[in-house]
């Protein structure tokens, strides 16, 4: 992978488990709301927008809601997500995403965060994560959520690569899709590691240092 200059890192699923957090707000908000959700459907949130994510909630909801009822929920499962999110410490991320990281910034590879997340930054914080990248292109800065390419075009863009020269590592089949639309590589773990369309399988992000050596 010599031609590889930057890896652009999804956030949710990949470097820490928000995933599971995402999951508990939406789940208070779907019960409070008598609307049935379970993992299965948390599933297709993965990579996408709140309000989409609340969409494809609300297909399972027998009600009618106004667009102000539908914003209602959304910031009430955002006030919950952001409580949840005060757990998150340095040792929310496993000891071995850490080394890698800093393994790969050894090697002059740039390192980029490509989240739909509009609580991105508040997260890598938490973590302790804010100065280890070159680049944060999250929901704050994009107008399309994944499946379209835009944010990773833009970390891409943000780091001074075009997308030949960067890899991404993603967990959803939203950001498998966005990434290779954009014209990425993409190593795929979790949730997307049976997908088609990635480049790469990988168990856990210490698999990546294999393809640098
Ligand atoms: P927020 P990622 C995504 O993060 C999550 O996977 C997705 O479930 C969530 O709806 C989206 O961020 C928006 O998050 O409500 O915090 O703006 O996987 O792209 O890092
Ligand atoms: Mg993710």
């Amino acid at each position: 992978m010599k031609h590889i200059k930057g890896i652009i890192f999804d956030l949710d699923g990949v470097l820490v488990h928000t995933d599971e957090l995402h999951y508990q707000a939406w789940k208070q908000i779907a019960d409070k709301a008598g609307i049935p959700f379970d993992r299965e459907v948390n599933h297709r949130l993965r990579g996408v927008s709140r309000m989409e994510s609340l969409a494809i909630i609300l297909e399972n909801d027998d009600k009618n809601r106004t667009d102000e009822e539908k914003q209602a929920m959304a910031d009430e499962k955002n006030k919950l997500y952001r409580n949840l999110l005060k757990s998150l410490t340095p040792l929310s991320v496993e000891p071995d995403i850490r080394k890698s990281l800093h393994a790969l910034r050894e090697k002059g590879i740039k390192l980029a965060i490509g989240s739909s997340s509009k609580n991105a930054r508040t997260i890598l914080q938490n973590i302790g994560l804010s100065t280890m990248f070159d680049a944060v292109s999250d929901g704050n800065n994009i107008t399309h959520s994944k499946p379209h390419p835009e944010v990773f075009l833009l970390a891409a863009q943000y780091m001074g690569l075009t997308p030949e020269e960067c890899t991404v590592v993603e967990d959803a089949r939203a950001g498998v899709d966005a990434a290779v639309d954009g014209g990425f590589t993409c190593f795929a773990m979790g949730d997307a590691a049976d997908y088609g369309r990635a480049t790469h399988r990988i168990e856990n992000v210490k698999d990546i240092l294999d393809y640098f050596d």
